[in-house]
Parts: structure tokens; C-alpha cells; sequence
């Protein structure tokens, strides 16, 4: 049996926050619409029962706009624009404030939407995945005089699917590999399907810009300028040699391989960790008032090394939970969910230390562990990082841990 051809989907959203947003108010579409901004902006249900909805024109302040609906886009409006800039434009685009809540939501649906399709996803953020549809029935298969008629369908009934459970509409291109899918998907933006095979790469891919190619940023985007390369083709054009010597033996080889369509990479699919935790068995069965300077200790650090576990991996969790093994082996658990997801190892101490107030301590402890759940990743948050902690401190459990932040920690704690 031959190898069979890869066919690999790179699925983007329409304007995805914008578009979600338009599900609740269908009243705006056609409009032009930006997302940004906080609270304030909120439509205001009037007397009538129409919506009020503040507009560019009416924006004061610093905020920059996530993404802009298509009619938006035809003034010029785009993603990373200060608002100010944008009503310059376009002052009767409405503005809406961002509900990544509800982005996320709708995230997970067009996520699980396409793997009732295609299972095999690499997850890019909130908007954007990768799909192997290589080894799905059809795939290989021409239809009628379409050789890539089998993909093709796929592909359309990944997008069928998608505006069915979520009533959003995606774009989707299908090549051999994700570098080429990752262009294809563009190239028919909003509501496209695209699909290309090698043959299609002098006519479809070499007239782009060099920057449409991901991992081509600005800085080697001026560098090939410089260099009086501007399309992909051009970039084909030059020797890997030379590439080489003016961009070192990694990039020079890679740009080489991306200007003609190589890319070898598969598609990787994991699933998402739905929580971190950090727990320690003492040596020793401690007790909350005896061996309170030493329970304190060690439970900050539990709650310092889960928080540098997020930050390091990039995550938040905003359900942050506590587990106790007594010295007769029974375990309880209690948790917290917070306003909002945090990485952050004192925003974490003091919600496990409200977990830890609701157990009767009166035994003694084998076990303590901290937990944060409910994972976001951070890019989703939008929000600033935190300042990191150190990593790699202490191990949980060791003696001598520090005690001066956790006077008072165990105070009260204990029942009767
Ligand atoms: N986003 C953001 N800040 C940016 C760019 C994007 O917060 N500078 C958010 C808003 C977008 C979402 O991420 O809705 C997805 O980003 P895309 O680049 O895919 O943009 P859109 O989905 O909005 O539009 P397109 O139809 O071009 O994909
Ligand atoms: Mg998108």
C-alpha cells in the first residue's frame, strides 16, 4: 500500500470576537463593529426595547481594538489599532467590550464541532487549529474530475458543521503541510475553503509577500526587503546557499524549504491540562497547631510552586483547591473559584488558605496538596502577566522552609 498523501486543514475564525458578539446582537449585522474596551461600553436596553450602542466617535482613552468586523475593515480598521486612531476612520463603527468569557465558550464549541469531523487537532488558541484529515474516509479520493474532490468535501463538512452548532462561519485552507494551510486559509477570506497541492505553488503561493509565511516576522520581513525580496517567489528565486550565508545555517535552510513549500511538520494533538497541582507526604504526620510554623511553610511553597507550574507552562486557573490526607488515610478536598483565573502564588496562598479554614483539623496530616483548575491559557486572558516567581525553589516538604509570611495561618483552624 502507498503512503497516503498528507492533507492538512488549518481552520481560522471570521473576525471571531466580533462575530460572537453579532450572535447576540443580530441587529448589528452588516455594521461596522470593533471590539474593545471594558464595561463602559455596554449596550444600554432602552425604553423601547432597542439597544443604545456606544460608538468610536464617543471613545476617549488608550484602548486598542481586538478585532473589527469585515464592513469595519473596508475604513481600514484593523486588530492592535488604538480606538482614537480608528474613529478617525470610521466614527460611526459601534464599539462592544471584550467578553473573552464568552469567546472561550464558543471556542470550545467550534473545537468540538470540527473533532466530531476530524479528531485529529492541534489546538493554535482560541480561534485558529490544525486538522489531519490524511487518514479520514474520503480523503484520498477524487470525485469526478476533482482529484482533491474527497478532501474537499471533508473540509466542507467541517465548515457545515462549525455554522451549525456555533452559527459562525470560518475559513479553512487544505494543503500537504501546515505552512501552506496556514496561507491557504487567508486566501479566501471570510467564509473560504481553499485548497492547494504542490502544483499550486508557483501560481497561488510564490505572488504573496515573504510576511504572509508564518515565521517570517518584521525584522526578516526588512531584512529580504532590504535584500530586494519581496514575494515568496523571489525569496525561491535565490540559492539556499546564499540564503545561508546571509541568514545562518537554521533560518537560511528554512526559508529555503518555506519559499518552495516544505514543511515536514506533523500535526501535533494534546490534550489541554485541565489542572495543576503540586502535594506533599511529610515525612512525619504533622499537626496544625503543633507543627503550625512548618505546615505554613510548606503550604506556601505549594501554592508558590503551582503558581510558577502556570506561569511557566502559561496558564491561569481560577478554581484553586486544597487536599488533606489525615493520619487515619482519609482525604478531603475543598476548593474556591475565584472572580478571576489567576497565576499568581499570594492570590493562590490566600484562596487555599479559605479552602484550608473549612476542614476540621483536629488530626493529624500525612498529606497536603494545592491545586489550581479550571486552566485558561494566558494569551486567551488577554490580561497583563504577572511579575514571575523564581522557579525552582525549595522542594515542598523540606524542613526549614520559611514561616514569617504564615504566622497565624493555622490559627483558628482547628475545631473543638
Ligand atoms: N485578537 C486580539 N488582538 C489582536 C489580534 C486578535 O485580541 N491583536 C483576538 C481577536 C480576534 C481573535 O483574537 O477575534 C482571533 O484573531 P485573528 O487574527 O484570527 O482575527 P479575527 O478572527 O478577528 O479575524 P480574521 O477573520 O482575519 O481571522
Ligand atoms: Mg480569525
Amino acid at each position: 500500500m502507498p503512503k497516503p498523501r498528507r492533507w492538512i486543514a488549518h481552520l481560522d475564525m471570521d473576525a471571531f470576537y466580533a462575530s460572537v458578539e453579532l450572535l447576540r446582537y443580530p441587529e448589528l449585522h452588516g455594521l461596522p463593529v470593533v471590539i474593545g474596551g471594558g464595561r463602559r461600553h455596554q449596550p444600554v436596553l432602552q425604553g423601547d426595547g432597542s439597544r443604545r450602542f456606544a460608538t468610536l466617535r464617543d471613545y476617549q482613552g488608550r484602548g486598542v481594538i481586538t478585532t473589527a468586523t469585515y464592513a469595519a475593515r473596508a475604513f481600514g480598521v484593523n486588530s492592535a489599532m488604538g480606538m482614537m486612531k480608528a474613529a478617525l476612520l470610521c466614527p460611526q463603527a459601534v464599539l462592544l467590550p471584550v467578553d473573552f468569557d464568552e469567546y472561550k465558550r464558543y471556542s470550545r464549541l467550534f473545537k468540538a464541532a470540527v473533532a466530531e469531523v476530524a479528531p485529529v487537532i492541534e489546538d493554535r488558541g482560541i480561534d485558529e487549529i490544525y486538522i489531519d484529515l490524511s487518514d479520514l474516509p474520503g480523503a484520498q479520493d477524487a470525485v469526478a474530475h476533482d482529484a482533491c474532490g474527497g478532501v474537499r468535501a471533508l473540509a466542507q463538512e467541517i465548515r457545515n458543521n462549525v455554522r451549525q452548532s456555533t452559527g459562525l462561519s470560518c475559513s479553512i485552507g487544505v494543503t500537504p503541510n501546515k505552512l501552506l494551510s496556514k496561507i491557504a486559509s487567508e486566501l479566501d477570506k471570510p467564509d473560504g475553503l481553499t485548497v492547494l497541492t504542490e502544483a499550486d505553488i508557483p501560481g497561488r503561493i510564490w505572488p504573496l509577500a515573504v510576511r504572509r509565511i508564518n515565521g517570517i516576522g518584521p525584522k526578516a520581513g526588512a531584512r529580504l526587503q532590504a535584500l530586494d525580496i519581496s514575494t515568496i517567489g523571489e525569496l525561491a528565486s535565490k540559492p539556499r546557499d546564499w540564503l545561508i550565508e546571509q541568514f545562518g545555517r537554521s533560518y537560511g535552510r528554512w526559508l529555503n524549504d518555506a519559499a518552495h513549500g516544505v514543511d515536514e511538520r506533523a500535526v501535533v494533538t494534546h490534550s489541554e491540562p485541565v489542572s495543576m497541582s503540586r502535594e506533599t507526604t511529610f515525612e512525619r504526620n504533622l499537626h496544625a497547631v503543633a507543627d503550625r510554623q512548618l505546615l505554613g511553610g510548606i503550604f506556601t511553597q505549594l501554592c508558590e510552586q503551582v503558581a510558577a507550574d502556570l506561569q511557566h507552562k502559561g496558564y491561569r486557573g481560577r478554581t484553586i483547591g486544597i487536599k488533606l490526607r489525615f493520619d487515619d488515610f482519609r482525604t478531603v478536598t475543598r476548593d474556591l473559584t475565584l472572580a478571576q483565573a489567576t497565576a499568581d502564588a499570594q492570590a493562590i496562598r490566600h484562596a487555599a488558605g479559605q479552602c484550608l479554614k473549612r476542614v476540621d483539623l483536629t488530626r493529624r496530616l500525612r498529606l497536603l496538596g494545592v491545586r489550581a483548575g479550571g486552566l485558561t491559557r494566558q494569551r486567551d486572558d488577554a490580561a497583563t502577566p504577572r511579575p514571575g516567581l523564581p522557579h525552582g525553589g525549595q522542594r515542598a516538604g523540606q524542613r526549614g522552609a520559611s514561616t514569617a509570611a504564615d504566622a497565624g495561618l493555622f490559627d483558628g483552624d482547628v475545631a473543638g
